[in-house]
């Protein structure tokens, strides 16, 4: 098994069609303890029986947009172990309205909204994660789009926001670099999920991928998962700062 007893917190388990769900299975069946966490009580009716099924050893509430509610995951994991090796960062939002029209449809406060939940969480966490990373030959990994660096319908300011994701995937992997510990993006095809139910026209990008991707098909949690597993296993050990597709070869087609 390739993540034999490692510790993984994962953050973004919406409900059982999330990524992050995918990839908490993916961990367990590798052989990794986890911990979970759900963005709020609204959540954890559905979140919780998930992670109990796999005997996950903290089940802990945190909206992301909470300094205390961060600080509180790490304090209370700290009890029960004696550091992490693995992050999932899986968590994004932005307004309804801001996901139609065009980037002209941007307001001041659904721009920062997006960019705290999206953005600054990954860095939030990443902070206070510290204490608890230090020493291991630790992983972290979040979730982005190519929107962040081509335009697509709708996406609007989650493209600006994942655009900033994976420059904090750059400066994360140089900031924990020297203690060996390793930060990576995956940048997934579209998959419907509850996030992705909130941009306009999201069945019009699924049917475009479908025709067009060398695989000639869309990706699964699953395909996004195995990805997860290599690059937060000993398999990647020389991998970092890396923004890695997962979209049956979608962003290397011209027209
Ligand atoms: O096509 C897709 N589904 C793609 C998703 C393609 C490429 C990337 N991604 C990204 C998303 O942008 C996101 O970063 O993958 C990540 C996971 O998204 P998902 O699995 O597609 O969607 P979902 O199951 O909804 O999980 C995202 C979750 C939230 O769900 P909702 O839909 O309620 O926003 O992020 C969490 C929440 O569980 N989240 C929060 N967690 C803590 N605090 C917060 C918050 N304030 N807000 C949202």
């Amino acid at each position: 098994m390739l993540l034999q007893g490692k510790k993984a917190l994962i953050f973004g388990i919406a409900n059982d069609k999330s990524i992050a769900w995918a990839i908490a299975r993916a961990f367990h069946e590798q052989g990794a303890e986890l911990a979970i966490t759900y963005a709020g009580e609204a959540f954890e009716k559905r979140v919780r029986p998930l992670a109990e099924s796999l005997n996950a050893q903290a089940i802990l509430p945190c909206n992301v947009t909470s300094d205390e509610e961060i600080k509180a995951v790490f304090t209370e994991l700290g009890k029960i172990w004696d550091g992490i090796d693995i992050i999932i960062h899986s968590v994004a939002f932005a307004n309804k309205e801001e996901l139609k029209g065009t980037i002209l449809n941007t307001t001041r406060e659904g721009f920062a909204t997006a960019m705290d939940i999206s953005v600054y969480s990954f860095l939030g966490i990443m902070k206070e994660a510290q204490p608890m990373l230090h020493g291991r030959a630790a992983s972290a990994l979040t979730m982005t789009y190519l929107g962040a660096v081509q335009v697509f319908p709708s996406y609007n300011v989650m493209g600006v926001a994942k655009a900033a994701l994976e420059a904090s995937v750059r400066y994360l992997a140089e900031a924990y670099g020297a203690e060996g510990i390793r930060v990576n993006g995956i940048s997934a095809g579209p998959i419907r999920t509850l996030a992705a139910s909130g941009v306009n026209g999201f069945h019009n990008i699924l049917n475009i991928v479908e025709s067009k991707a060398p695989l000639r098909r869309t990706i699964t949690q699953e395909d996004v998962a195995r990805s997860a597993v290599y690059l937060c296993s000993g398999l990647a050990s020389g991998v970092t700062g890396e923004i890695h597709y997962v979209d049956g070869g979608y962003n290397v087609i011209g027209l």
